[in-house]
């Protein structure tokens, strides 16, 4: 079982310690069936159906969504997010990819729509029958997002939309989307179902770490209005505070991620031998220890702070989001690159943890915000609170 001391820090509640318990050991149990299977990770669409479906019947998915529409909390509690993402990472990434997407698909719904439309899916994504994804980016309107050209015009009694949305995680395997598209109120959000007329999925997109991600293209899809997420006009908004809460939580799993890394070459430094003793006799391999050591613990801090503060203080979190998952993701790729230089030609072998992991790690730097979009909303947050004479918690 994975060290889990850090759960006694401050940030934490009883039913946190329980939650990780359980989530490791059910990892531990539940995943190698699926993720070590022959062809797990050449036909990763079925391996993440068949992860929604397990997570659905772990109950984990109940995490993804409020307590009044199938979910544990009424308000998404981040800090359970973290640790599930965080726990899942280390055991999988395709376990934590699929998780995350149900979150993150489902999230402006949790956040900002009304009763029926919440009804009509929300419950559906905490079981895993439905697979949920968020389309926000285009070609031109990635760290840009305001950009966006996807139009949602007045039909009737719906709406009509054009355009294409790319780099969509679940993109080809989803259910429905939660997209951002431009009405003639400004950005708002909707869902489309994934058997719209009109609707296709492109293009599938092949990554270094493969996970289901398409380019979706939307032509002439009708929606009704009821299909629409909170108000017309305020979907960027509900964007940008959906990432406030998943941004935390894409640094939890790098931090799952370098755990693991930090973790399995600990266990090779002390087992192999070099020089007459062993590689963590060496001065070398030691500070690389004791590097990623501090790494991984700051990283918690500042994920467990960001978590904490929106569940328990209850303000934006912008600003801490982003240096969360900015640091964090940045710090784990560091983490895993001196994980794979301390098992030496074994790190890059194909079928070694800390390989799948080098790959791993590398989207987070940019999906959810690339690292220089969060540098550009801590900057922003910095200068804002100077020039009114705040000081930052
Ligand atoms: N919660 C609620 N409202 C927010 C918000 C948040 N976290 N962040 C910003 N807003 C509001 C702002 O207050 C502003 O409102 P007003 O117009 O009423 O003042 C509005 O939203 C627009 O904000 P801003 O002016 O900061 O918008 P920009 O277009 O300058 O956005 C960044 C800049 C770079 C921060 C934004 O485009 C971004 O986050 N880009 C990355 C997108 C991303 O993560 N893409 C990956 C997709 S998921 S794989």
């Amino acid at each position: 079982m994975a060290d889990q001391s850090f759960l006694d820090w401050p940030f934490f509640e009883a039913h946190h310690k329980t939650l990780a318990r359980a989530v490791d050991d059910w990892a531990a149990a539940m995943l190698p069936g699926i993720v070590d299977a022959p062809g797990a990770h050449e036909d990763v669409d079925a391996t993440c159906r068949a992860l929604v479906a397990e997570l659905g019947d772990g109950g984990w998915l109940t995490y993804c969504v409020p307590a009044s529409h199938g979910g544990v909390h009424e308000d998404l509690d981040v800090r359970s997010l973290a640790i599930i993402r965080e726990t899942l990472a280390r055991h999988s990434g395709l376990a934590d990819f699929s998780f995350a997407m149900q979150g993150l698909g489902a999230g402006a719904l949790s956040l900002f729509g009304g009763d029926d439309i919440k009804k009509k899916y929300l419950p559906a994504v905490a079981t895993g029958e439905k697979i949920a994804a968020f389309a926000l980016s285009e070609e031109d309107a990635g760290s840009d997002a305001a950009a966006m050209t996807t139009s949602m015009q007045h039909d009737g009694g719906g709406y009509v939309i054009n355009g294409e949305k790319t780099w969509i995680s679940n993109g080809g395997i989803a259910d429905f989307y939660t997209l951002f598209a431009r009405s003639p109120a400004g950005v708002t959000a909707v869902v489309v179902d994934a058997d719209t007329p009109g609707f296709s999925v492109v293009e599938r997109i092949h990554v270094i770490a493969p996970h289901p991600l398409g380019r979706l293209r939307f032509d002439q899809c009708r929606v009704p209005v009821s299909h629409i997420i909170g108000e017309e006009g305020a979907g960027f908004k509900a964007a940008l505070a959906t990432l406030d809460i998943f941004r935390t939580t894409v640094g939890a799993a790098a931090l799952g991620f370098a755990r693991r890394a930090l973790d399995d070459a600990t266990a090779r430094a002390v087992t192999r031998k070099m020089f007459g003793a062993t590689l963590s006799d060496l001065p070398l391999a030691q500070g690389a220890l004791a590097e990623m050591a501090l790494d991984v613990d700051a990283a918690a801090l500042l994920v467990y702070r960001s978590a904490w503060t929106k569940d328990v203080q209850k303000t934006r979190v912008t600003r801490e989001a982003a240096m969360a998952k900015l640091f964090a993701t940045d710090q784990a790729q560091q983490v895993i690159d001196k994980a794979v230089q301390l098992f030496g030609g074994l790190g890059v072998k194909k079928g070694v943890k800390v390989e799948e992991l080098y790959r791993e790690i590398r989207a987070l730097r940019i999906y959810e915000g690339a690292s220089e979009v969060q540098k550009i909303v801590i900057a922003r947050q910095h200068l804002q609170n100077f020039s009114s004479g705040k000081t930052n918690p």
